[in-house]
């Protein structure tokens, strides 16, 4: 953001004003738009009022709902953007409109994960030349701090470490965005694997459930993304969200839920060795969602370190925004 400043000095008294919005807000081409934390993106960057373009993949083909999205973003006043991966010039043409590229593509492999693709946009940025920030697909645990991380879950950190070693070659400004667990995926079912929704009677607890974790709603995940895009503080750096009331270990999070429905769950404990043996002839995916929540939920790699030089955190940042408490998140689920 810029900033104007004035200082006014009346009898020995400096006051001093910061002016926001003395400059333009920066135009930000969303790539990944229909995605899950994509289409958030976009509204997140409608609702602050800047200019904003979403990539529209030919390749979508018959996916009406996709379709669909990207015709709702161009009701709400997003332009479309005609471009696609395998043609290097429309790339190059689609990033030149914007100031800030912010891609939100694909990583969670039950789902699809394509995060490799982003070095062709990292190759279009350094191409086209005049981006003055890159957010590439990170959203969730800080992937640098992941170096020892297990097989074969470590492949979406690094994959990300790839990503990021192109955008800093290149020489390409970035944000990194740590934005720790959805809670769509991680607070709604109580952090059970597998569903989407919380337990009726028996609850899965990671060894004694007290380790830290953050949980995000991810709308505010969206709001804290856009906040950063033309912020100096944020410039090269890692920002961490850590709302400070949604860093709840696992018991914490089941104890919000038993007083929303006000009854107690069964709880089950499962050890370090009975979740890492669960991962023998589990599928490929299962096989990456077990080893995230082996380093988020007994290893607490969300948490077991203090943010240094190199990051940021986002509530600290803009206490402005009033994030969603994730006891007010689970009243959804009631
Ligand atoms: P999605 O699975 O929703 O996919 C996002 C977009 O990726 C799609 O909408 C599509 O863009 C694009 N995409 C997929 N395949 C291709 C392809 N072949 N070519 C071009 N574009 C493609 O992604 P998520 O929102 O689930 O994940 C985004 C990020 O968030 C990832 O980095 C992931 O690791 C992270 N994440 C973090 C979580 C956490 O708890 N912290 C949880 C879930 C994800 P288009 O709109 O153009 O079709
Ligand atoms: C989310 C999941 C949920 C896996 C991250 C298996 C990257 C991250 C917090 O998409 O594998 O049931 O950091 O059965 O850096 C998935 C992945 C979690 C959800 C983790 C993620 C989190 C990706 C499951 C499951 C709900």
């Amino acid at each position: 953001m810029a900033f104007l400043t004035i200082n006014l000095r009346n009898n020995d008294r400096l006051t001093s004003w910061k002016i926001e919005g003395a400059m333009e807000k920066s135009k930000v081409l969303v790539v990944g738009g229909s995605g899950y934390i994509g289409r958030r993106v976009v509204k997140a960057s409608l609702a602050e009022g800047h200019e904003t373009y979403v990539l529209q993949r030919p390749e979508i083909g018959l996916d009406i709902d996709k379709l669909q999205m990207l015709l709702s973003f161009k009701k709400q006043g997003a332009h479309l953007v005609e471009a696609s991966f395998s043609d290097h010039r429309s790339l190059v043409d689609a990033v030149k409109l914007a100031d800030v590229v912010i891609c939100a593509m694909s990583g969670v492999h039950f789902r699809s994960h394509n995060l490799l693709l982003q070095l062709k946009l990292v190759d279009a940025i350094k191409d086209a030349g005049n981006v003055k920030r890159f957010l590439p697909s990170e959203f969730g645990t800080d992937p640098a701090r992941m170096k020892n991380a297990m097989e074969p879950g470590r492949v979406s950190f690094d994959e990300k470490m790839t990503v990021r070693k192109a955008i800093e070659d290149a020489n390409i400004p970035f944000t990194y965005i740590s934005a720790n667990c959805f809670a769509g995926y991680f607070a709604g079912n109580l952090s059970q694997m597998g569903t989407l929704l919380p337990p009726k009677d028996k609850v899965l607890i990671y060894g004694d459930g007290n380790v830290k974790v953050v949980y995000m709603d991810e709308d505010d995940i969206a709001t804290y993304t856009i906040k950063t895009i033309d912020d100096p503080r944020t410039l090269n750096k890692t920002v961490y969200l850590r709302s400070p009331e949604n860093i709840l270990t696992q018991r914490e999070l089941i104890d919000m839920w038993e007083k929303l429905i006000q009854r107690k769950l069964n709880k089950s404990f499962l050890s370090k060795q009975e979740l890492l043996s669960s991962m023998e002839g589990l599928d490929y995916a299962s096989q990456v969602g077990v080893g995230h929540y082996y380093h988020i939920f007994y290893e607490g790699c969300l948490t077991n370190f203090e943010i240094g030089d190199e990051g940021v955190e986002g509530s600290e940042l803009y206490p402005e925004v009033t994030y969603t408490r994730m006891n007010e998140y689970l009243k959804l689920y009631l």
